[in-house]
């Protein structure tokens, strides 16, 4: 597809940063729009959703932050999704934190059959009200849409579930907790964590990935959390964690993935400017999807 349509979804509610809700400015401003333009591209940006929260909607409901205001712009996200599928444009999203997915997927996946997610992350964000430690819903959102988890999350747009197991691939994990654990053994979801990175190479990880995905598949969708990468060359994230994705790394999954044309919608999420070294982590991020949509070296 060479048209792209961009959303930025300013929204912090899922975690208790503030700071990420700058995330689609910072992006834009490390040259987004001009980058993919170049690959010749059809481009249009088409602004941020609103996220605002009035005072009555707040709750203080502490195992499920925000959640009211969550679900209600899930649903503005699934609805806009809609909408530039319907136009034959392909959805790039800039977050904000990860329960932006929440929204996302729900606007994708019932244009497909058997939807595939890419999940690059340090975290699995497979946690439910029951398992999270910390009741932050960005932890939250791979498994709201597998169907697990509180109604209001798993039901945007009326129907659940949005991915099935099977068709989900974790890259970059070194951080999960327990609940999450025994969600992956017991749904069978593939993890390649970052010791099945060391030890086989991201070649192999990434031929494994598009392999599984390939023949399961009708559509696929990429969730890119930034702090998939090591916090050495992606800094400006709320829950940074040692030992991670090299920037080199990150190059060639997306360069394999645009090798494959895969990859039918996309997002970009957790880039915290207040938290980063001088856009950094912007600047990587833009850099990603640069080889994401046909970036060449030579
Ligand atoms: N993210 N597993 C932790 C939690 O609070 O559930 C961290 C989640 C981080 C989520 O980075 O998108
Ligand atoms: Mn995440
Ligand atoms: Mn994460
Ligand atoms: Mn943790």
């Amino acid at each position: 597809m060479k048209k792209i349509s961009i959303l930025g979804v300013p929204m912090d509610l899922g975690q208790t940063r503030r700071g990420v809700d700058m995330g689609p400015s910072a992006i834009r401003y490390a040259g987004v729009l001009n980058r993919l333009k170049k690959l010749d591209y059809d481009v249009e940006d088409i602004g941020d959703i609103v996220v605002k929260v009035d005072n009555l909607e707040e709750d203080n409901h502490t195992t499920l932050k925000n959640l009211k205001a969550i679900a209600r712009i899930s649903e503005e996200i699934a609805h806009s999704i809609q909408t530039i599928i319907e136009n034959k444009r392909f959805p790039l999203l800039f977050g904000g934190d990860h329960s932006i997915a929440i929204g996302t997927i729900a606007g994708i996946s019932k244009f497909y059959e058997n939807l595939g997610v890419i999940w690059f992350d340090a975290h699995g964000d497979l946690n439910t009200e029951e398992t999270s430690p910390s009741g932050n819903i960005h932890g939250m959102p791979l498994a709201a849409s597998m169907g697990f988890g509180h109604p209001a999350l798993t039901g945007i747009r009326g129907y659940n579930p949005k991915v099935n197991p099977e068709n989900v691939v974790i890259i970059g994990a070194r951080d999960l907790d327990k609940g999450e654990r025994e969600l992956i053994k017991s749904k069978n979801i593939k993890v390649f964590t970052m010791h099945e990175i060391d030890r086989l190479g991201m070649t192999r990880v990434m031929e494994e990935s598009i392999h599984l995905l390939k023949k399961r598949t009708d559509g696929v969708h990429l969730s890119v959390d930034l702090d998939a990468l090591d916090p050495h060359d992606a800094p400006g994230v709320g829950t940074p964690v040692l030992g991670g994705i090299s920037y080199r790394e990150s190059h060639l999954a997306m360069e394999m993935l645009e090798e494959t044309k895969l990859i039918t919608s996309a997002e970009f999420v957790e880039v915290n400017p207040i938290l980063d070294e001088r856009n950094k982590t912007a600047e990587v991020a833009v850099a990603l999807m640069g080889s994401l949509f046909g970036e060449k070296l030579l």
